[in-house]
């Protein structure tokens, strides 16, 4: 419910309210907080080195609960020509997300919170050989200033929650999911000048962490096939989306 009186017009022409904290507020709060403890957090015991190509290294753990599997996926990436802020842009806004995502049918936004936080409702595609997956999520992204110096973090996390709007309709089976895309920009070799960087000066480092419970039993090892061949996939056509959707615009820092 809004309950404020000033109004601000989202990019698809809803209103949404800006003053006060939106009913998640406080969820989004510790999310947040608990994604950037865990990402600096060492990848030790457990954790498998599954994939590696370039730059890019996908991590997993096996975990089974009631048999269901629920491995955590962290994803580092260093991904040369672009800001945290251009990726975790792509990432968030739902515009592009067809665009690159080739593990929907459908996406809708079906509640604006506040204007970095909106409600997702998505149709996944039936990539496991079972029922169809949807799934409900709120989706925030966020700057981080760690220093004057420094150049901000940016971050999206997408986590799921019920909405009246999107009730489960059986044998529809909704994925749960906890997902934080978490990116720092490095700028090589400054000029003196901020405004004589270029693209080849500019790198960003990110961290993709993934808590996805598949929501029903599915065989493991289908389960585990999919997601080393599907995660490497997304995160190397999402990132060459944004490099050639920026290539010849102005740096977003
Ligand atoms: O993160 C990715 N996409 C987001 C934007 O569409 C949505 C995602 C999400 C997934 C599920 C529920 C809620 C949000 O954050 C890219 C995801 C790539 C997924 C690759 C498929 C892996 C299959 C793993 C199977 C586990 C059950």
């Amino acid at each position: 419910t809004i309950n404020e009186a000033t109004f601000a017009a989202t990019s698809n022409g809803e209103n949404i309210s800006v003053k006060g904290k939106h009913r998640l507020a406080n969820d989004v709060e510790r999310v947040v907080q608990e994604h950037l403890t865990y990402v600096r957090e060492e990848m030790c015991d457990g954790w498998d080195l599954i994939h590696e190509e370039g730059e890019m290294k996908v991590y997993r753990r096996e975990v089974e609960e009631n048999g269901i599997v629920v491995d955590p996926l962290k994803i580092f990436h260093a991904i040369q020509g672009v800001t945290g802020h251009e990726i975790c842009h792509y990432f968030w806004e739902y515009q592009h997300r067809m665009e690159w995502e080739t593990t929907l049918d459908s996406t809708k936004i079906i509640e604006a919170l506040d204007q970095d936080t909106v409600i997702f409702f998505q149709m996944h595609k039936r990539v496991w050989p079972t029922a169809q997956r949807d799934s409900c999520f709120w989706s925030h992204i966020r700057c981080i200033s760690n220093s004057e110096e420094d150049q901000p973090t940016w971050l999206v996390v997408n986590y799921t929650t019920p909405h009246p709007l999107a009730p489960i309709k059986p044998p529809q089976v909704r994925l749960i999911a906890n997902v934080a895309m978490i990116c720092e920009t490095i700028i090589n070799e400054p000029p003196l000048n901020p405004k004589d960087i270029k693209r080849e000066n500019i790198q960003c480092k990110l961290a993709y962490v993934a808590f996805v419970n598949p929501g029903g039993w599915v065989p493991s090892a289908a389960v585990r096939n999919v997601a080393k061949r599907e995660y490497p996939r997304f995160l190397r056509r999402f990132t060459s989306y944004v490099i050639e959707q920026t290539r010849d615009k102005p740096i977003l820092f």
